[in-house]
């Protein structure tokens, strides 16, 4: 017999929805079909959604927990001993030396409830550091919108790609990303309307762009204050707009006077031509819609870029309404989640962390008292890192992420880790390289076989619901955090969590009277559905029945005056400029559709693993190499200002610049080249500006 479970694909952030047929002898997934009537993915879906059937298909890890032993092998425990050992070290750990010598590092990738039972755990009971993997994508844009518009609310619905006749698109490559939402830029029957893409590469976006502004790296703060000058000159500002719902206007327009168009044209490398057409292209859309992605948020002034797109969506008044926004797009599954309830920068459910109003609430809502919950945000990742280095950490437990891989300079997180006295890594592979330094592993099921709640990138709750059953001795996430919490001896601060569904009726409430209110959704409602959209307040539900529905219609955002702030600052000089002795940019970021960051998973994938490289590329200009007489799928050697060197494959092509190296995340060796550098705001990595040189390794020299 055939079984059909309807759920979600956890890799990107469209959290498109899919039909799994499961043959109920067998318990193997036979079909997998996009949901038709589902708003995001209207029945379609990428070659990672298709192809979720086969993870730990081939690769898949002992049920049980494993300690590592004084000699250095694994020892198997069962999972009560497997809790009671990380919980007592972790113990152990506190007394000798402080609350904070142990810390976490979760992710944007597993489910609602995971994260706010990790964080309760981990930042309500044990009072330690906990940071996400969604610093390294997110966070730039998390701290501009709390900062523009009061609140972590990205406005937009997705329909707003169908109904927008000026799409521009920042830093971002969705024909790769997020392919889906690039479907719905083709489901625009807008006549005339027009894509542009503002990206220093011919992305593959960029090729299927009407225009490309192939800007320098990490120019696009002077670019859009050079187009925002050259509206205001020009008075192609809609004042009706700023004067009822903004602050900060008249400030900005004085902070602009020194942008000159020839200015502009001169650090950008784009031609007063170029940026002009740009801005009347701005100013003739009538319904202007910007996304942006990580070719803004992660650069060394990344937020003031990112609140520099918001300002002219602000000024022209494209925002709050069909085909508008400044509309960040988010990166992992369920990013949207662990910004507002992992417990990190707000409280469960948003709120500062010194909110009395707030911590009353919530002490409340969660039976505990306020003096258990965390009382400041959390160390940023890159802090916890150099805690663990300065040997001041002395545990850290990560799940769900890979950073021994993705964090930048990664060698660094490679050599800090092994100083550490407690090391638990828990993820559906033992094989990750995160794995290899590891003290304790704890093997997860994956979301094939877990329930619980996933929030898209335009705010849209959906239901993961177990496809097939769990084998004896597996655990989910959410039931491997129990364990280590109960054998902490949280006692009654675990009462109210017991099961996922106990702990979505707990947010449901955290989250009452808050921007991302969801007390009308339940989970049985979420459940087959086309998804919720928050905020759904209980009560409302007639008002709500909209499939898709954006923010920001009235013009009232969740600043305390209700206006959105134009926020600006000077633009920086790089601080890793090009340099004689660098003299190329090494810019980093998605290689194809079928993979997936680290690789831990997609690797699985036949259609996938047979048609990629097995071995680290790049791709770099022709001319360039032809000056170095490099041919296709030559070695180079690429030395970093990080004091690293790797060896790639090239591959060459047109579509980067001469000054640039083009290198896919996916393989180890591209973050041994990136720096230690980040945000000053958001403390996110500026993972595409490094600067290297590099040397061709000679045929038959032994070049790895
Ligand atoms: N297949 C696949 N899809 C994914 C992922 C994956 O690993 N594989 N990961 C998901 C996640 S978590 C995320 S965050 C998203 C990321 O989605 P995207 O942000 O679309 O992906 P990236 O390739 O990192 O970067 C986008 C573009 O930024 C450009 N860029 C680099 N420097 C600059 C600059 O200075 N200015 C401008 N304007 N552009 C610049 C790059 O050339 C690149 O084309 O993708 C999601 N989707
Ligand atoms: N140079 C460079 N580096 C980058 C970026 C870039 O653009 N350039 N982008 C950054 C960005 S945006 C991101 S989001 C990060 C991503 O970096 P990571 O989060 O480190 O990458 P993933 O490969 O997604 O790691 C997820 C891990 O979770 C495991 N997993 C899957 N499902 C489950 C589950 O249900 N439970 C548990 N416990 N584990 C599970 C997978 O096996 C995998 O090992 O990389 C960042 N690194
Ligand atoms: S577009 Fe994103 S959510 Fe949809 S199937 Fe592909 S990876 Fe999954
Ligand atoms: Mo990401």
């Amino acid at each position: 017999m055939l079984k059909k479970v309807q759920s979600v694909c956890n890799y990107c952030a469209l959290d498109c929805n899919l039909d799994f047929y499961v043959d109920t002898e067998s318990g193997r997934i036979v079909k997998t079909v996009p949901v038709k009537d589902y708003p995001v993915n209207k029945g379609f879906c990428c070659i990672k959604g298709l192809s979720l059937s086969k993870q730990q298909t081939t690769v898949k890890p002992d049920s049980l927990p494993k300690i590592r032993q004084e000699d250095g092998s694994f020892r198997t425990v069962s999972w009560e001993d497997g809790f009671a050992h990380v919980a007592g070290k972790i113990q152990e750990l506190q007394t000798k030396y402080g609350r904070e010598s142990v810390a976490g590092i979760s992710t944007g990738q597993l489910t609602l409830e995971e994260f706010a039972l990790y964080g309760h755990v981990m930042r309500n009971f044990l009072h330690t550091n906990v940071d996400g993997n969604t610093r390294l994508c997110m966070a730039t844009a998390a701290v501009a919108h709390k900062q523009s518009f009061g609140f972590d609310a990205p406005g937009y619905t997705l329909k707003d790609l169908e109904l927008s006749d000026t799409i521009v698109f920042i830093g971002a490559n969705p024909v790769v990303s997020h392919p889906i939402l690039w479907g719905r830029v083709r489901e625009n029957r807008i006549p005339g309307h027009k894509v542009i893409v503002l990206d220093p590469r011919r992305s593959e976006t960029a090729r299927n762009a009407d225009y490309w502004y192939g800007l320098k790296w990490r120019s696009d703060l002077l670019l859009l204050y050079t187009v925002a000058h050259q509206l205001m000159e020009r008075d192609w500002v809609d004042h009706a707009f700023v004067d009822a719902h903004t602050e900060g206007f008249e400030a900005f327009r004085d902070f602009l006077e020194p942008y000159t168009l020839a200015r502009g044209a001169e650090g950008t490398g784009l031609t007063e031509t170029q940026i002009l057409e740009l801005t009347e292209l701005i100013h003739t859309g009538k319904k202007v819609s910007f996304w942006w992605t990580m070719g803004v948020n992660q650069g060394y002034e990344a937020v003031r870029t990112a609140q520099a797109v918001i300002n002219l969506a602000l000024m022209t008044g494209n925002i709050g309404k069909p085909g508008t926004g400044a509309n960040s797009i988010t990166g992992q599954c369920n990013a949207m989640a662990s910004r507002v309830f992992s417990n990190t920068t707000m409280l469960l459910g948003g709120g500062e962390f010194a909110d009395p109003v707030r911590r009353r609430r919530l002490s409340r809502v969660l039976g505990v008292p306020e003096d258990m919950l965390a009382e400041k945000p959390t160390l940023p990742y890159d802090r916890i890192i150099e805690g663990i280095r300065k040997g001041e950490i002395k545990g850290l437990w990560i799940l769900c992420t890979n950073p021994r891989h993705s964090w930048t300079n990664n060698e660094t997180f490679a050599e800090a880790v092994k100083k550490l006295e407690l090391f638990v890594v828990q993820d559906i592979y033992d094989t990750i390289e995160s794995a290899e330094d590891c003290t304790v592993f704890f093997p997860v099921v994956p979301g094939l076989k877990k329930e619980g709640t996933y929030i898209n990138l335009e705010r849209r709750l959906s239901a993961m619901r177990p496809v097939l059953s769990k084998g004896e001795n597996e655990r989910s996430d959410y039931e491997v955090i129990l364990g280590v919490g109960r054998a902490l001896g949280m006692g009654d601060a675990l009462k109210g969590w017991e099961t996922p569904r106990d702990c979505f009726d707990l947010l449901r409430e955290c989250s009452r009277g808050m921007p991302e209110e969801f007390t009308g959704v339940t989970w049985e409602a979420l459940e087959n559905s086309q998804g919720r959209q928050w905020p759904w307040p209980e009560g409302k539900e007639a008002e709500l029945a909209e499939p898709e529905r954006r923010l920001y219609g009235d013009g009232v955002f969740f600043t305390p005056s209700g206006r959105a702030k134009f926020i600006f600052e000077e633009v920086r000089p790089n601080p890793m400029p090009q340099t004689e002795e660098f003299p190329f940019v090494f810019n980093t970021g998605r290689g194809t559709v079928g993979q997936w960051h680290t690789q831990s998973r997609t690797k699985e994938v036949r259609f996938v693993e047979d048609v990629s490289l097995k071995k680290p590329y790049l791709y770099m200009n022709s001319q360039v190499a032809a000056r170095y007489n490099i041919h296709y799928m030559d070695r180079i050697r690429v030395f970093s200002i990080n004091g690293q060197n790797a060896v790639f494959h090239v591959k060459i092509t047109d579509d980067v610049q001469p000054g640039e190296l083009y290198a896919p995340l996916h393989y180890i060796e591209c973050n041994r080249l990136t720096p230690s550098s980040y945000d000053p705001y958001s403390r996110e990595p500026n993972y595409k500006g490094a600067v290297v040189r590099f040397e061709k390794c000679e045929e038959g020299e032994d070049c790895v």
